[in-house]
């Protein structure tokens, strides 16, 4: 309850932070995309992970004026800060209740000037679950702006993989649980090769999160797997941080 309030109240007392990490294109072996990953930096407690207050904001309703902070500050620092580069953010199924997200993600991107070309959208399977022919028309009403959309921890949900016919994803990005294993078994890298396939076959970019070592990241260049993400090629970072890194990578 007394967190409720706090949370509340920590759009505007400014106690909300954006960290981003890289994800890196195979092909033109450049870090061309971040994700957008929230942070409170409570005055008490220090930082909280979105984890511990994500999903009291979707009980409360207080998701709704999260994302839209989210949403503007991940579109702005991208506009101004990382020059070429698309930046993904994490919206909750949830969010897709109402009309409410379009005028978000349309005034994010007035706000900022970022060409919508740049933004993505990360959404889970859970999105699946719910009545589709509303979750179907946002999605359009959405990607009608320019924007993308990307399955988020694929691989872990619960629906039928026929919604990778039925609704209009531009990209999966294979969950890390699945990745973690692919440099000591086999059947690992099987699950994930067809993975990469499936994603190939519906015209899908291609996603490996969670990527910790080269060996891993070597064997899924090797998969022609399209964009790593992972500590390997960095952790969620500032934006400074992520601008030092690209010079050193170039
Ligand atoms: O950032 P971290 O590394 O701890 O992410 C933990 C979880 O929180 C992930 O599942 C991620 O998708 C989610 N998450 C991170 N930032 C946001 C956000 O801005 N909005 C929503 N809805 N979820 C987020
Ligand atoms: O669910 P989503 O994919 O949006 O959340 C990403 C989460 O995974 C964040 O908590 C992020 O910090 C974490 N993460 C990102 N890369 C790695 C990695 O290489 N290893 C592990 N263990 N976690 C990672
Ligand atoms: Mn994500
Ligand atoms: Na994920």
């Amino acid at each position: 309850r007394e967190l409720e309030n706090e949370l509340r109240e920590a759009i505007d007392a400014e106690q909300l932070r954006l960290v981003y990490q890289p994800r890196y294109d195979v092909k033109s072996s450049n870090i061309t995309a971040v994700e957008a990953l929230v942070r409170w930096e409570h005055p008490r407690f220090g930082t909280i992970m979105p984890d511990q207050f994500i999903p009291l904001a979707e009980e409360t309703g207080l998701i709704g004026r999260i994302s839209g902070w989210v949403l503007l500050s991940a579109c702005r620092e991208t506009s101004e800060n990382l020059p070429g580069m698309s930046v993904s953010v994490n919206v909750s199924a949830s969010e897709f209740q109402d009309e409410g997200l379009f005028k978000r993600i349309k005034k994010a991107l007035d706000m900022s000037g970022l060409a919508s070309s740049r933004l993505e959208i990360e959404v889970t399977e859970s999105l699946m679950l719910i009545d589709p022919v509303k979750t179907l028309k946002l999605m359009n009403q959405i990607r009608s702006l320019g924007v993308k959309f990307l399955i988020d921890d694929f691989g872990t949900g619960y629906s039928s993989l026929n919604y990778l016919r039925d609704y209009p994803f531009d990209g999966i990005k294979i969950d890390k649980s699945f990745i973690m294993s692919v440099n000591d078994s086999s059947l690992a890298m099987q699950v994930v090769q067809n993975m990469i396939g499936l994603g190939k076959a519906y015209d899908m970019e291609v996603t490996a999160e969670g990527v910790e070592t080269e060996e891993q990241l070597e064997q899924l260049k090797k998969l022609e797997c399209d964009v790593i993400q992972g500590y390997y090629i960095g952790k969620p970072m500032t934006v400074k941080q992520l601008q030092q890194l690209k010079i050193n990578s170039e």
